[in-house]
């Protein structure tokens, strides 16, 4: 029986991608599905492409895999990652490896691996992004579990991710859930990444003026200059298509209303477990929630605003270039928080700047400003904030005036800005030296008891407001 070095199960269009681009990549693959029609159209358009061996029950599957075995699942996350693993475990043995290539919560990453441990299964949670072009020719692989499953699965991984520089944009990320919590702050600093193009484009509309032809020309530009990036380049090629029914532009018929999966909801929902500021992904994630209520919006069509104008003169595109690029760093930033704190508290010790080398191909977020990330945390691994590394506080500092007259322009034409203003509150927050948190903290003594440290003198502190206002060592 021809044995293969790798099995796929679950080949919708992630799976069967995956699974093709490991065969063009000489790697002999094994290949199963619940519903076995879809293993068998694999074969037949495109079996050429490698060697496949396709398998219709689970027993065989296993059989034809090479020990330690690598057993890769692409289904759908949640419950039937859960029954795919309940079906496939009592047929492994230990040394075997489970990759969960889907994009699973790394909670229950962590959950299932622990488990699969007792059995001495390899339960190798792994993020990819990049989506179905992506899986076919090179997405960004971010593999959490055992740096023993890396050893043996990171040569396979990294001969099909993308490249760059002849890097490959996959690496062992950290043990347990680690993957998966990247891939999880990729995603949510992606919403960021969008929201911010999406208040760029709207501004340039409504602001300067501009029709979405001439949007796309600017973002063109912006293109070949520090923003270079594949959203920016995407957005372009939106923005200056034309919908064949009607002959509008075709951004103007689509329905204003965003959706998303969950990962950008996990993100800020694990953020305020970590009690990391993730302000820009957030409200990326709220601005998504606000364009969905219809209902709301239509009950509020009618409040009032400011009468609308455009801006005089040709400069908005150039300030808001620079809003879009400090906001960017903001967001990166926050989001590389994230990891730092995720990392901290699971004890994964992740490389932060290798993280930012694998999101320079084959991911969604994929940028030539990566590049500058992957230099910061090579410079200084320990930065407390990108923010602080010499390259991007002089960009945000050049940036400065014009990101603040691009907020105070959107505010006064009434143009929601979320992701911009929320960028540069905390930018300004954090370099504020002192917070009204002074005063929070005060009124939180008063209605609360909670007390308070002083500035002066070590200790905590509580005012008897309700008495004479003397004040007692807590
Ligand atoms: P889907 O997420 O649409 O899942 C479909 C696959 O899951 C099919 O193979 C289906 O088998 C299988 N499946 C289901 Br549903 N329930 C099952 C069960 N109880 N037992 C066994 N198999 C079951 O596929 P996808 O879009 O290819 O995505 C696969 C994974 O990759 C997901 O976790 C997704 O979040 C992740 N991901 C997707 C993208 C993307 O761009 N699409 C990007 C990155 C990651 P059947 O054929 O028998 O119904």
């Amino acid at each position: 029986m021809e044995m293969a070095r790798i099995g796929v199960t679950g080949l919708a269009v992630m799976g069967r991608n995956l699974a093709r681009n490991l065969a063009r990549h000489g790697h002999s693959v094994a290949l199963h599905n619940r519903t076995s029609a879809r293993t068998k159209a694999l074969v037949e358009e495109f079996g050429g492409e490698g060697t496949f061996v396709p398998a219709d029950t689970p027993e065989a599957f296993v059989a034809a895999l090479e020990r330690p075995r690598r057993l890769v699942i692409m289904v759908k996350a949640g419950g039937p990652t859960d029954a795919v693993i309940d079906e496939f475990a009592p047929l492994l043995e230990p040394g075997d490896m489970i990759v969960d290539g889907g994009n699973a919560n790394f909670v229950d990453t962590r959950r299932r691996e622990a488990a699969l441990r007792e059995r001495g299964i390899h339960f190798v949670g792994t993020g990819i992004s990049g989506g179905e072009e992506g899986a076919l020719h090179g997405p960004s692989i971010m593999p959490g579990g055992s740096a023993e499953s890396y050893a043996a699965l990171g040569p396979l991984l990294e001969d099909i991710a993308a490249e760059v520089d002849g890097t490959p944009c996959c690496t062992h990320v950290g043990p347990d859930g680690a993957g998966h919590f990247v891939k999880m702050v990729h995603n949510g600093i992606e919403y960021a990444d969008m929201q911010l193009i999406a208040e760029s484009y709207d501004l340039l509309r409504h602001a300067a003026g501009l029709a979405p032809a001439e949007i796309a020309e600017v973002f063109r530009t912006w293109n070949t200059g520090r923003l270079e990036s594949y959203l920016i380049e995407i957005t372009a090629e939106v923005l200056a298509h034309t919908d064949a029914a009607t002959g509008r532009p075709f951004v103007d018929v689509v329905l204003d209303q965003a959706e998303q999966k969950g990962t950008g909801r996990w993100t800020v929902q694990t953020a305020l477990d970590l009690g990391v500021p993730v302000s820009g992904i957030a409200e990326a994630v709220f601005a998504r929630s606000v364009s969905g209520h219809a209902g709301l919006r239509e009950a509020a069509q009618n409040l009032p605003g400011p009468s609308r104008g455009l801006v005089a003169g040709s400069g908005l595109a150039d300030a808001v270039e620079k809003a879009l690029y400090a906001s960017k760093i903001v967001a990166y930033a926050q989001g590389f928080h994230q990891i730092q704190a995720g990392s901290a508290e699971y004890g994964w010790d992740i490389d932060l700047g290798a993280m930012a080398a694998i999101w320079r191909g084959g991911c969604i977020i994929r940028a030539r400003f990566l590049d500058r990330i992957r230099a910061a945390y090579q410079a200084d691994p320990e930065t407390p904030t990108l923010l602080t590394d010499a390259h991007f506080t002089e960009a945000v500092g050049d940036a400065q005036d014009a990101w603040r007259e691009v907020v105070g322009t959107a505010a006064r034409l009434g143009i929601p800005v979320p992701g911009f203003s929320t960028a540069l509150a905390y930018y300004d927050s954090l370099r504020a030296d002192r917070l009204p948190a002074a005063l929070t903290q005060a009124q939180r003594d008063y209605f609360g008891a909670h007390t308070y440290r002083r500035v002066d003198r070590e200790g905590s502190f509580h005012t008897l407001w309700g008495g004479d206002r003397t004040e007692v060592t807590a």
